[in-house]
Protein backbone atom coordinates (compact mmCIF):
# COMPACT_ATOMS: atom_id res chain seq x y z
CA UNK A 1 0.00 0.00 0.00
CA UNK A 2 1.38 3.16 -1.49
CA UNK A 3 0.12 5.40 1.91
CA UNK A 4 1.01 2.97 4.33
CA UNK A 5 5.19 3.88 2.86
CA UNK A 6 4.36 7.47 2.93
CA UNK A 7 2.77 7.42 6.54
CA UNK A 8 6.24 5.44 7.63
CA UNK A 9 8.45 7.96 6.04
CA UNK A 10 6.39 10.61 7.52
CA UNK A 11 7.12 9.53 11.19
CA UNK A 12 10.69 9.78 10.35
CA UNK A 13 10.44 13.33 8.61
CA UNK A 14 8.60 14.04 11.91
CA UNK A 15 5.63 15.60 9.11
CA UNK A 16 2.97 14.66 11.23
CA UNK A 17 2.25 17.79 13.79
CA UNK A 18 -0.47 18.41 16.38
CA UNK A 19 -3.02 20.83 16.25
CA UNK A 20 -4.74 21.68 19.74
CA UNK A 21 -8.24 22.68 20.32
CA UNK A 22 -9.36 24.10 23.70
CA UNK A 23 -11.97 22.88 25.86
CA UNK A 24 -13.81 25.17 28.02
CA UNK A 25 -15.99 26.04 31.15
CA UNK A 26 -19.66 26.60 30.91
CA UNK A 27 -18.82 30.27 31.50
CA UNK A 28 -17.29 29.94 27.91
CA UNK A 29 -14.20 31.75 28.44
CA UNK A 30 -12.28 29.89 31.07
CA UNK A 31 -10.03 27.38 29.58
CA UNK A 32 -9.81 23.97 31.15
CA UNK A 33 -7.74 22.01 28.91
CA UNK A 34 -6.77 20.86 25.96
CA UNK A 35 -7.02 18.27 23.03
CA UNK A 36 -4.07 17.20 21.07
CA UNK A 37 -5.29 16.53 17.12
CA UNK A 38 -3.10 15.05 14.50
CA UNK A 39 -2.51 16.96 11.12
CA UNK A 40 -0.19 15.29 8.19
CA UNK A 41 1.89 18.66 7.45
CA UNK A 42 2.69 17.49 3.70
CA UNK A 43 5.51 18.17 1.82
CA UNK A 44 3.80 20.16 -1.04
CA UNK A 45 2.49 22.67 1.95
CA UNK A 46 -0.72 21.12 2.71
CA UNK A 47 -2.40 19.99 5.97
CA UNK A 48 -4.02 16.59 5.55
CA UNK A 49 -6.83 15.60 8.45
CA UNK A 50 -6.68 12.46 10.20
CA UNK A 51 -9.51 11.14 7.71
CA UNK A 52 -7.01 10.74 4.95
CA UNK A 53 -4.65 8.46 7.19
CA UNK A 54 -6.35 7.02 10.33
CA UNK A 55 -7.87 3.96 8.89
CA UNK A 56 -4.98 2.78 6.60
CA UNK A 57 -2.53 3.37 9.85
CA UNK A 58 -5.23 1.34 11.91
CA UNK A 59 -5.22 -1.22 9.39
CA UNK A 60 -1.35 -1.39 9.12
CA UNK A 61 -0.67 -1.55 12.47
CA UNK A 62 1.35 1.79 12.14
CA UNK A 63 -1.25 3.34 14.65
CA UNK A 64 0.87 2.08 17.55
CA UNK A 65 3.86 4.03 16.36
CA UNK A 66 1.89 6.86 15.87
CA UNK A 67 0.19 7.16 19.30
CA UNK A 68 3.83 7.18 20.40
CA UNK A 69 5.13 9.57 18.51
CA UNK A 70 2.27 11.48 19.84
CA UNK A 71 2.65 11.43 23.49
CA UNK A 72 6.03 12.23 22.70
CA UNK A 73 5.19 15.34 20.66
CA UNK A 74 2.69 16.45 22.99
CA UNK A 75 5.41 16.06 26.09
CA UNK A 76 7.50 18.23 24.51
CA UNK A 77 4.97 20.64 23.82
CA UNK A 78 3.57 20.84 27.43
CA UNK A 79 7.13 21.98 28.69
CA UNK A 80 7.88 24.09 25.39
CA UNK A 81 4.91 25.96 26.64
CA UNK A 82 5.18 26.06 30.22
CA UNK A 83 1.34 23.99 30.65
CA UNK A 84 2.83 22.42 33.65
CA UNK A 85 2.85 25.97 35.50
CA UNK A 86 -0.44 27.02 33.93
CA UNK A 87 -1.74 23.83 35.17
CA UNK A 88 -3.55 23.22 31.53
CA UNK A 89 -4.36 19.41 30.83
CA UNK A 90 -3.69 17.62 27.69
CA UNK A 91 -5.95 15.13 26.00
CA UNK A 92 -4.47 12.52 23.89
CA UNK A 93 -6.46 9.98 21.73
CA UNK A 94 -5.21 6.23 21.52
CA UNK A 95 -6.49 3.72 19.19
CA UNK A 96 -7.98 0.53 20.68
CA UNK A 97 -4.82 -1.25 19.65
CA UNK A 98 -2.57 0.17 22.09
CA UNK A 99 -4.64 -1.31 24.69
CA UNK A 100 -3.93 -4.50 23.40
CA UNK A 101 -0.57 -4.16 25.44
CA UNK A 102 0.91 -2.89 28.47
CA UNK A 103 3.43 -0.94 26.55
CA UNK A 104 1.02 2.18 26.91
CA UNK A 105 1.17 2.09 30.19
CA UNK A 106 5.23 2.49 30.23
CA UNK A 107 5.47 4.65 27.39
CA UNK A 108 2.92 7.04 29.48
CA UNK A 109 4.98 6.31 32.28
CA UNK A 110 8.28 6.97 30.55
CA UNK A 111 7.08 10.04 29.05
CA UNK A 112 5.90 11.54 31.93
CA UNK A 113 8.61 11.21 33.99
CA UNK A 114 11.26 12.48 31.49
CA UNK A 115 9.72 15.58 30.72
CA UNK A 116 8.74 16.16 34.88
CA UNK A 117 5.33 16.53 33.83
CA UNK A 118 2.39 15.63 36.47
CA UNK A 119 0.96 12.84 35.07
CA UNK A 120 -2.89 14.54 35.93
CA UNK A 121 -1.88 16.74 33.00
CA UNK A 122 -2.22 13.67 30.69
CA UNK A 123 -6.08 12.68 29.62
CA UNK A 124 -6.39 9.65 27.83
CA UNK A 125 -9.20 10.01 25.00
CA UNK A 126 -10.52 6.14 24.17
CA UNK A 127 -13.39 5.51 21.72
CA UNK A 128 -16.07 3.21 23.82
CA UNK A 129 -15.37 1.09 20.39
CA UNK A 130 -11.82 0.28 21.43
CA UNK A 131 -12.52 -0.69 24.26
CA UNK A 132 -14.88 -2.78 23.55
CA UNK A 133 -12.57 -4.78 21.11
CA UNK A 134 -10.12 -5.14 24.51
CA UNK A 135 -13.00 -5.52 26.81
CA UNK A 136 -10.94 -7.41 30.01
CA UNK A 137 -7.32 -6.48 29.24
CA UNK A 138 -8.63 -2.94 27.90
CA UNK A 139 -10.65 -2.06 31.15
CA UNK A 140 -7.40 -3.20 33.33
CA UNK A 141 -4.93 -1.08 31.65
CA UNK A 142 -7.44 2.14 32.46
CA UNK A 143 -7.60 1.08 35.52
CA UNK A 144 -3.58 1.02 35.95
CA UNK A 145 -3.40 4.06 34.12
CA UNK A 146 -5.62 6.13 36.49
CA UNK A 147 -3.79 4.53 39.68
CA UNK A 148 -1.18 6.67 38.21
CA UNK A 149 -2.82 9.47 38.28
CA UNK A 150 -3.60 10.17 34.39
CA UNK A 151 -6.94 11.37 33.18
CA UNK A 152 -8.90 8.92 31.47
CA UNK A 153 -12.19 9.94 28.83
CA UNK A 154 -14.35 8.14 27.28
CA UNK A 155 -14.54 9.69 23.71
CA UNK A 156 -17.30 9.83 21.23
CA UNK A 157 -19.90 8.76 24.05
CA UNK A 158 -23.12 7.46 22.71
CA UNK A 159 -22.92 6.10 19.14
CA UNK A 160 -24.55 3.07 20.31
CA UNK A 161 -21.66 0.64 21.47
CA UNK A 162 -21.15 0.39 25.04
CA UNK A 163 -23.89 -0.11 26.96
CA UNK A 164 -24.70 2.24 30.21
CA UNK A 165 -24.76 -1.02 32.14
CA UNK A 166 -20.87 -1.76 30.85
CA UNK A 167 -20.27 1.79 31.38
CA UNK A 168 -20.99 1.95 34.67
CA UNK A 169 -18.41 -0.34 35.99
CA UNK A 170 -15.40 1.31 33.72
CA UNK A 171 -12.83 2.66 35.33
CA UNK A 172 -12.69 6.38 33.79
CA UNK A 173 -13.09 9.71 35.01
CA UNK A 174 -15.14 11.60 32.45
CA UNK A 175 -17.38 10.39 29.37
CA UNK A 176 -16.87 13.13 26.52
CA UNK A 177 -20.51 13.26 24.70
CA UNK A 178 -20.34 12.63 21.11
CA UNK A 179 -20.59 15.80 18.68
CA UNK A 180 -23.54 14.60 16.95
CA UNK A 181 -26.03 15.24 20.48
CA UNK A 182 -24.83 19.00 20.52
CA UNK A 183 -26.01 19.46 16.96
CA UNK A 184 -29.00 17.49 17.20
CA UNK A 185 -31.30 20.11 20.10
CA UNK A 186 -33.96 21.61 17.64
CA UNK A 187 -36.05 18.98 19.32
CA UNK A 188 -37.25 18.84 22.97
CA UNK A 189 -36.53 15.01 22.77
CA UNK A 190 -33.37 15.41 21.49
CA UNK A 191 -32.55 18.17 24.26
CA UNK A 192 -34.02 16.02 26.91
CA UNK A 193 -32.19 13.36 25.58
CA UNK A 194 -28.79 15.11 26.33
CA UNK A 195 -29.92 16.71 29.46
CA UNK A 196 -30.19 13.06 30.69
CA UNK A 197 -27.40 12.00 29.59
CA UNK A 198 -25.31 14.47 31.74
CA UNK A 199 -27.45 13.71 34.71
CA UNK A 200 -26.92 9.79 34.47
CA UNK A 201 -23.37 10.77 33.72
CA UNK A 202 -23.34 13.17 36.98
CA UNK A 203 -24.82 10.02 39.09
CA UNK A 204 -22.24 7.58 38.31
CA UNK A 205 -19.35 9.92 39.05
CA UNK A 206 -18.62 10.54 35.31
CA UNK A 207 -17.10 14.46 34.67
CA UNK A 208 -19.36 15.43 31.26
CA UNK A 209 -17.39 17.05 28.18
CA UNK A 210 -19.93 17.77 25.51
CA UNK A 211 -18.25 18.18 21.95
CA UNK A 212 -18.91 19.80 18.55
CA UNK A 213 -20.79 23.08 20.11
CA UNK A 214 -21.30 24.92 16.87
CA UNK A 215 -23.29 27.75 17.37
CA UNK A 216 -24.24 30.28 20.60
CA UNK A 217 -27.87 28.63 20.21
CA UNK A 218 -26.43 25.36 21.37
CA UNK A 219 -23.84 27.07 23.97
CA UNK A 220 -27.04 28.61 25.66
CA UNK A 221 -29.15 25.19 25.49
CA UNK A 222 -26.25 23.02 26.61
CA UNK A 223 -24.33 25.20 29.59
CA UNK A 224 -28.29 24.67 31.35
CA UNK A 225 -27.34 21.05 31.67
CA UNK A 226 -24.19 21.91 33.98
CA UNK A 227 -21.68 19.40 31.89
CA UNK A 228 -17.75 20.20 33.39
CA UNK A 229 -16.18 21.28 29.35
CA UNK A 230 -17.34 22.30 26.58
CA UNK A 231 -15.66 22.01 23.25
CA UNK A 232 -16.62 22.90 19.68
CA UNK A 233 -15.37 25.31 16.67
CA UNK A 234 -17.97 28.11 18.35
CA UNK A 235 -15.47 28.65 21.12
CA UNK A 236 -12.18 27.83 18.90
CA UNK A 237 -10.69 25.30 16.07
CA UNK A 238 -7.91 23.19 16.57
CA UNK A 239 -4.76 25.52 15.98
CA UNK A 240 -1.43 24.62 16.50
CA UNK A 241 -0.20 25.26 19.87
CA UNK A 242 1.64 28.63 18.94
CA UNK A 243 -1.75 30.40 18.17
CA UNK A 244 -2.72 29.64 21.56
CA UNK A 245 0.30 30.57 24.04
CA UNK A 246 3.42 32.10 23.60
CA UNK A 247 6.36 29.59 24.25
CA UNK A 248 8.38 29.88 27.05
CA UNK A 249 11.63 32.35 26.77
O1 LIG B 1 -9.04 16.35 14.18
P1 LIG B 1 -10.12 15.69 13.39
O2 LIG B 1 -11.54 16.10 13.62
O3 LIG B 1 -9.86 15.75 11.91
O4 LIG B 1 -10.00 14.13 13.81
C1 LIG B 1 -10.70 13.17 13.13
C2 LIG B 1 -10.58 11.87 13.87
O5 LIG B 1 -9.22 11.50 14.06
C3 LIG B 1 -11.21 11.91 15.27
O6 LIG B 1 -11.91 10.71 15.48
C4 LIG B 1 -10.02 12.00 16.17
O7 LIG B 1 -10.27 11.39 17.43
C5 LIG B 1 -8.97 11.21 15.40
N1 LIG B 1 -7.64 11.66 15.80
C6 LIG B 1 -7.15 12.91 15.81
N2 LIG B 1 -5.88 12.94 16.26
C7 LIG B 1 -5.58 11.66 16.59
C8 LIG B 1 -4.41 11.04 17.13
O8 LIG B 1 -3.41 11.67 17.46
N3 LIG B 1 -4.46 9.69 17.29
C9 LIG B 1 -5.56 8.96 16.99
N4 LIG B 1 -5.51 7.64 17.19
N5 LIG B 1 -6.67 9.50 16.48
C10 LIG B 1 -6.69 10.84 16.29
O1 LIG C 1 -13.31 11.62 17.72
P1 LIG C 1 -12.89 12.91 18.31
O2 LIG C 1 -13.91 13.47 19.25
O3 LIG C 1 -11.51 12.89 18.92
O4 LIG C 1 -12.86 13.92 17.10
C1 LIG C 1 -12.57 15.25 17.25
C2 LIG C 1 -12.72 15.86 15.89
O5 LIG C 1 -13.85 16.75 15.83
C3 LIG C 1 -11.51 16.68 15.51
O6 LIG C 1 -11.13 16.31 14.23
C4 LIG C 1 -12.00 18.11 15.46
O7 LIG C 1 -11.38 18.80 14.40
C5 LIG C 1 -13.49 17.96 15.20
N1 LIG C 1 -14.29 19.01 15.81
C6 LIG C 1 -14.01 19.69 16.95
N2 LIG C 1 -14.99 20.59 17.23
C7 LIG C 1 -15.90 20.47 16.24
C8 LIG C 1 -17.13 21.15 15.95
O8 LIG C 1 -17.61 22.03 16.68
N3 LIG C 1 -17.79 20.75 14.84
C9 LIG C 1 -17.32 19.77 14.01
N4 LIG C 1 -18.05 19.47 12.93
N5 LIG C 1 -16.17 19.12 14.25
C10 LIG C 1 -15.46 19.47 15.34
MN1 LIG D 1 -11.25 13.05 20.94
NA1 LIG E 1 -15.16 12.63 20.44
Amino acid sequence: NCIKNEIETALEAKEFVLYYQPKYAIDGFTMLGLEALIRWQYRDGSVKSPGYFIDIAEQSGQIINIGFYVIERVCQSIVEYGLVEKEIPVAINLSGQHFASRDIVYKLQDAVSRYHIPSHLLEIEITETAIIQNKEFGAAILSELRTLGFIVTLDDFGTGYASIDYIKNLPIDRLKIDQSYARRLEDIKSRKLLKTMIQMAHELSFEVTVEGVETQEQFEIIKAFEPKELQGYYFKRPVPLNEIFNKKE
